[in-house]
């Protein structure tokens, strides 16, 4: 459509509101009720402007053809001035008092021409509500315009406000009215990012000093890569935004990405190098750079040397950025001259790896997330996606609520599963005889694809012949669920036009894990969902902001930057030319098998960056006498990790907030990274560490900068060649495969052909196996170990923020029949024993587990769910059962309160 604003030509597509086309003509009207990711409600009336005769709210009257906009138009001008200056007269002075890039009621003050409101003093004095640490209420300054009500609804989709009260006295309110932090809120932040006026506020930006610098970055929690715009005051992080546009998130976040920022200003961050300098059993001491950088130098340089280079193993950090994985990866291969190099993909999605490029082709998920806007139904598989990656998690449940069915198999009855269509409670670890119970479903009720089966894949004869063992009564036996429900799941996912599949840990994390990720890629294919115009294909929820980065950039013992095979003598050749050096041609050694390793004492050194192996990594117990068995073990973190206790050296590491570089999200989207903040005391990147520490080894890694490792890394990998900081830094994030300069890069992933040998899509035959621990007699229970929202991973960084305040301890969620049985009331004390280890923790009464199995966390350091965890492991990946261990309960007696203090989050400097 052609049509005109005060004179300025502009063009505007279908559908688009005369506020679209004020705004394209770049011609400002305030808005007040208004937000672009809201459905517009259209009653603040601030945004009138003429359009021939009439007087229209630009917010919600469609644009025409050749339309003739007015914004100066008087009698527009003057309703839209009373409008505001009646809305105005009813708040105290302090609302225009706030700096007015952070109000819009300022700027519409200002925009009019208002100065003072007209009634200063006659205000409701309806009070504060600080309760919440991050959200705060200040009642007197709503108008009313249903802004948060309606972000809570239609954007995180958690419905926890509603505006009461009547006329003047109308405010929002959270739940039931109590205080805010107990209300259902999950602190998205979203109602705050969208208030006009400053009655919803965040600590950050109460104060109204101006920020100091403002970046924008990536989120360095969740795979989800969320872009956020961080602010910075006194040379701290002031505030954290969400970016209205950013290609993931358009303009959410989630309690971590938006508020859990006190880490980086904790006051147990480390500053200086520390090393143990007097043998094993000397402490930690602070030391210069040189000294610590010789020391350690000389401790690999010795134990390359003396025992061969593949005696060091290296694991790199998956939440480092593409630039520092890359480099890891290249020390361990050039410096070190070892292939032992592995990253936590190994933990989490490993099977993914390995199981979708052997289904498909790419070790990545098929699809664009923006696929999902167009699916008509959800397999969500071992994902708890509202807790994990909220903001997918929040956009899923927009979808269900626009229509989308919903399949959730998950044994716990998660968020998701409350407005599921179908939720297949499986039991823990029987995840391949669901897959092919529905897959025969799928088969036998005439839902498969038959012409994309003959044209695009192969292997169903195979897998028909392994489905005569899987009907629906006796997969549906296995998996612990009723049939019906397995072939009610069957038949919503066959039915759909558009189905999309969205996994998780529950998938993986599992002694079958690979079969897992095979088995239900299978449904992907016989559907026919995969590959095609408009699919929605298979999304993989990578965990950590770039554990889809650490595998891509090759800190992977097999595999070199791109997934290029080490045993590949051609690609090493390409590799030795550039690197000048020779890349060891046999594969090294998986995470696990260094700890193996290490206790045979053929691994006696162990490289360790940014990950707290000590506390995350599975059977802890095993994990520390490896750490013990070597003799030399280096370390970067932020923080003095259980894994650094265990160092010789510990290089003080910069977080995400002090650095430069690139991270790949969940659905392969490689999204620039920039500092914000300046790094605390003598902190470096991992990137300077590895260069400097290489130095000090007598070896010059080359690529000076993140820019100069990306411009390499691309140049020797045909899927990442078009990409370079300076084409994300013009033209935003891009997808990989990404082939040249020009390629815009591949969301939806093989239109035309899948990228293995033969260009087609195999299906896989995979039998159920049992899990590798399972409970017996002594062990009745299934302890499954995963995700809560307010903490992350090791908590390292969430517990140091006033999220702590949000969850202050662990607890072991148990079905209220198995507490009474034991004698067990809420918050009472339960020892829970595995076959190695007993640990202690509150217990949470929840019908959200089933009775006979347990749910907790592992991100608090005085309850090591690890220690319970077993060595049980994916037989093709070595990704740990994390998911499946089998436990005893014995209430415990002691005082909750005395055993776990509810600690507050450190101060901050
Ligand atoms: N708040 C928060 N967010 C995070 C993280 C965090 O620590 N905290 N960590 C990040 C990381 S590293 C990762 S990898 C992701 C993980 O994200 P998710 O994969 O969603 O995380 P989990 O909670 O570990 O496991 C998902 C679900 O698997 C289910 N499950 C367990 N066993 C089975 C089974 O046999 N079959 C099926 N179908 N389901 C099963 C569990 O009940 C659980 O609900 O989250 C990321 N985001
Ligand atoms: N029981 C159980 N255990 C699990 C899982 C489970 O489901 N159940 N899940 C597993 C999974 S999926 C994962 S991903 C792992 C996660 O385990 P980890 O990777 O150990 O945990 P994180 O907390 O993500 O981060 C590790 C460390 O990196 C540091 N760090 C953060 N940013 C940087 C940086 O830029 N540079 C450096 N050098 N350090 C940094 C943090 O301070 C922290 O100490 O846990 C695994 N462990
Ligand atoms: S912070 Fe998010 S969840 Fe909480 S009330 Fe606001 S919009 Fe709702
Ligand atoms: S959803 Fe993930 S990426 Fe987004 S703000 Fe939350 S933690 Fe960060
Ligand atoms: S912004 Fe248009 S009516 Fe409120
Ligand atoms: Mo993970």
């Amino acid at each position: 459509m052609r049509l005109s604003v005060d004179d300025i030509g502009v063009e505007v597509p279908e559908g688009a509101t005369v506020l679209d086309a004020v705004r394209a003509a770049g011609v400002v009207v305030p808005t007040l009720c208004y937000d672009e990711r809201l459905t517009p409600q259209g009653s603040c009336r601030v945004c009138l402007v003429g359009v021939r005769d009439r007087v229209v709210p630009a917010c919600t009257t469609p644009a025409t053809d050749e339309m003739d906009i007015r914004t100066g138009d008087e009698s527009a001008r003057d309703a839209a001035r009373l409008a505001l200056d009646l809305l105005v007269s009813q708040l105290p002075a302090r609302a225009l008092d706030i700096p007015a890039e952070r109000s819009e009621l300022v700027r519409a003050c200002q925009h009019f021409g208002l100065t003072v409101t007209r009634f200063d003093g006659a205000t409701r004095d309806a009070g504060v509500d600080h309760s919440h640490p991050y959200v705060k209420l200040d009642r007197d300054l709503c108008i009313a315009c249903n802004r948060c009500v309606r972000m809570c609804a239609e954007v995180q989709g958690t419905f926890a406000l509603e505006l009461a009260g009547r006329g003047f006295d109308t405010v929002v309110v959270a739940g039931t009215g109590g205080p805010w932090v107990s209300s259902p809120c999950v602190a998205c932040g979203g109602c705050v990012d969208s208030c006009p006026s400053g009655a919803l506020s965040e600590p950050g930006l109460a104060d109204p000093r101006p920020f100091s610098r403002t970046a924008t970055t990536t989120c360095g929690y969740c795979g989800v890569g969320c872009t956020l715009r961080v602010h910075v005051r006194d040379s701290a992080v002031a505030a954290v935004t969400p970016v209205h546009d950013g290609p993931v998130n358009r303009g959410h976040a989630c309690v971590k990405g938006r508020f859990a920022y006190a880490y980086s200003r904790s006051r147990d961050r480390l500053t200086r190098p520390l090393i143990r300098a007097g043998g094993r059993s000397s402490p930690l001491r602070p030391a210069s750079w040189d000294e610590a950088l010789a020391f350690a130098a000389a401790g690999l340089t010795t134990i390359r040397d003396r025992h061969g280079p593949d005696s060091i193993g290296m694991i790199s950090s998956a939440r480092a950025t593409n630039e520092e994985n890359y480099l890891a990866q290249k020390f361990a291969r050039v410096a070190l001259g070892t292939n032992n190099i592995d990253n936590c993909s190994r933990l989490c999605h490993a099977p993914s790896a390995v199981g979708l490029t052997a289904a498909f082709g790419h070790a990545g998920g098929t699809n664009s997330v923006d696929d999902l806007d167009d699916t008509d139904c959800i397999l969500i598989a071992g994902a708890n996606l509202t807790e994990a990656h909220p903001v997918v998690g929040a956009r899923i449940k927009q979808l269900v609520l626009r229509g989308a069915r919903l399949v959730v198999i998950d044994p716990r009855r998660i968020d998701l599963a409350e407005m599921a269509d179908v939720h297949v409670q499986v039991r823990p670890g029987s995840n391949v005889a669901a897959f092919n119970g529905i897959a025969r479903v799928l088969i036998d009720e005439g839902y498969a694809d038959q012409d994309f089966l003959r044209t695009r894949a192969n292997g169903l004869a195979e897998l028909t012949a392994l489905l005569a063992d899987y009907p629906p009564e006796h997969a549906a036996r296995l998996a612990g669920v009723a049939p019906e429900t397995l072939v009610a799941a069957g038949r919503l996912y066959g039915a759909a036009r558009r189905p999309a599949i969205v996994y998780g840990l529950g998938v993986t994390e599992h002694a079958h894990g690979t079969d897992g990720v095979r088995t239900l890629s299978n449904l992907a294919i016989l559907k026919g969902a995969v590959g095609t115009p408009g699919c929605c294909g298979v999304l993989s929820m990578r965990g950590q902001n770039n554990v889809q980065g650490a595998s891509d950039m090759g800190a992977l013992p097999d595999l070199l930057p791109g997934y290029q095979p080490v045993t590949d003598a051609g690609v090493r050749a390409r590799f030795n030319r550039t690197w000048q050096a020779e890349v060891p041609a046999r594969p090294g050694l998986r995470i696990l098998d260094m700890f193996a390793a290490a206790i045979a004492g053929r691994v006696r050194a162990m490289y360790v960056i940014g990950e707290d192996i000590a506390q995350t990594d599975p059977d802890s117990g095993n994990v520390r006498r490896a750490l013990a068995a070597c003799d030399f073990v280096v370390n970067h973190d932020l923080f003095l990790s259980a894994t650094a206790e265990h160092a010789d050296v510990v290089f003080p590491a910069v977080s995400f907030l002090e650095k430069e570089g690139t991270f790949v999200n969940f659905d392969r989207r490689v999204q620039r990274v920039r500092p914000a903040l300046d790094p605390p005391g003598e902190a470096r990147s991992d990137f300077d560490i590895l260069h400097l520490l290489s130095r000090a080894m007598g070896v010059d890694l080359g690529c000076p900068t993140p820019a100069h490792a990306m411009a390499e890394c691309a140049a020797l990998t045909p899927t990442f060649a078009g990409i370079s900081h300076a084409r994300l830094d013009r033209d935003g994030p891009l997808h990989w495969p990404c082939r040249d300069a020009g390629d815009p890069g591949e969301g939806r992933l093989y239109l035309n052909s899948f990228a293995t040998a033969d260009g087609r899509a195999a299906l896989a035959a995979r039998p159920y196996l049992p899990p590798g621990e399972q409970p017996d007699g002594r062990f009745p229970y299934v302890l499954i170990t995963g995700r809560g929202l307010a903490h992350y991973n090791s908590g390292s960084m969430s517990r140091r923020t006033p999220n702590r305040q949000l969850q202050p301890r662990e607890v072991l969620d148990l079905h209220p029949d198995d507490a009474a049985r034991l004698g067990l009331a809420d918050g009472d004390l339960v020892e829970v024993t595995s076959r190695r280890a007993a640990v202690t923790y509150p217990v949470h009464l929840t019908d959200t587990v089933p009775p006979g199995q347990t749910f907790t966390t592992f991100s608090f350091p005085d309850a090591p769910t690890n220690a319970l965890t077993s060595d049980a492991a994916d037989s093709t990946t070595g990704c740990p059962e994390y998911k499946v261990t089998a436990v005893s309960l014995r209430p415990a007696g002691v005082d909750a309160e005395k055993q776990f203090p509810p600690a507050v989050a450190p101060p901050t400097r």
